[in-house]
């Protein structure tokens, strides 16, 4: 198939399809003033964020690392989902079966209300006691004490994120090369898709024989695995979409997305 850029062109695709699937990378999070990881303004001092989240780091030098992760827990907290992380969230209600794979560990798409929801890179509220592996929520900011210690053994604490030479949590890597192998349709969006595991999981699923669509600010090593390439700001291409479908759904009431959902979607999404 060729590739295409027409909303109207794949409008007829989401109608038929039962299963689908969605990866997030930073650039979803990059209209609510959060940076990307590879981005011009994805820069902290002097460091790049890749020299810092690593184990390696951590271990030569937790309070630096943990600087990092304070300043960058500060600069989220106060941020809000956009439309974009709002628009995949009311897609639960509208596809028969939807499952969101994000890597982005800011909280967003479930602030949004998000919760047929994979977060393959760990959440950045969440604390980890590098002796007893016990994870706590910890949403206070800044820090009172860098590094912080564990309340119940007095060890050391470290985000409960992925660091570049960790391997991700097995069940959840699994979950996710499930559903990117049975999905119909996946959506590949705001991610440089260069990080792997991650990284590989569009691909598996258009291996598989799904569609794939890519929305990022700019093409990347997806692009020409890709049918459908939307070259934007997710914030505003994901409504578009939404607005499209649910206007394809009104005119089509024996699409099968199936008629029930197609009555709920109608009444909640607009
Ligand atoms: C917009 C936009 C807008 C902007 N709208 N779009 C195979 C080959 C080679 C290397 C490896 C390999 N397998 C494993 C590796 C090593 C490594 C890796 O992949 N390295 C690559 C760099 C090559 N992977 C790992 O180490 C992983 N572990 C692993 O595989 O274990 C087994 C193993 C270990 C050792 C050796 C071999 C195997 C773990 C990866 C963990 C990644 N962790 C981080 C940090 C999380 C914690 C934290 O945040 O502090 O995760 S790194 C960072 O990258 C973060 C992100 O989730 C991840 C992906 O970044 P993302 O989301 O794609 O962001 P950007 O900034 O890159 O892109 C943003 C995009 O948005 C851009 O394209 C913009 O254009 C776009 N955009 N505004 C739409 N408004």
């Amino acid at each position: 198939m060729k590739s295409s850029s027409s909303i109207e062109d794949l409008i007829p695709h989401l109608l038929q399809a039962k299963k689908v699937v969605v990866l997030t990378g930073a650039g979803v999070s990059a209209e609510s003033g959060i940076p990307t990881f590879r981005g011009r303004d994805g820069l902290w001092k002097k460091y790049r964020a890749e020299e810092l989240a690593t184990p390696y780091a951590f271990i030569s030098n937790p309070r630096l690392v943990w600087e990092w992760y304070d300043w960058r827990r500060q600069l989220i907290a106060d941020k809000q989902p956009n439309p974009a992380h709002l628009t995949l969230a009311k897609w639960e209600n509208i596809f028969p079966s939807f499952w969101l794979i994000t890597q982005n560990i800011d909280g967003l798409h479930q602030q949004a209300g998000s919760r047929r929801l994979l977060e393959l890179h760990g959440n950045i509220w969440k604390m980890r006691c590098v002796d007893e592996g016990t994870v706590f929520e910890n949403r206070t900011t800044p820090l009172p004490e860098i590094p912080p210690h564990c309340p119940d053994c007095g060890g050391l604490l470290r985000p409960h994120v992925v660091w570049f030479g960790e391997s991700l949590d097995s069940a959840l890597l699994s979950e996710a090369f499930r559903l990117s192998h049975e999905c119909e349709v996946m959506f590949s969006i705001g991610t440089s898709a260069i990080v792997q595991p991650a990284a590989s999981l569009p691909v598996a699923a258009a291996e598989n024989g799904a569609l794939l669509i890519e929305i990022n600010a700019e093409p990347t090593p997806l692009a020409s695995v890709a049918q459908f390439n939307f070259y934007g700001r997710a914030g505003e291409i994901l409504p578009q979409i939404h607005q499209a479908l649910l206007q394809a759904l009104e005119k089509n009431s024996s699409a099968s997305l199936g008629k029930n959902r197609t009555t709920k979607a109608r009444k909640t999404e607009k």
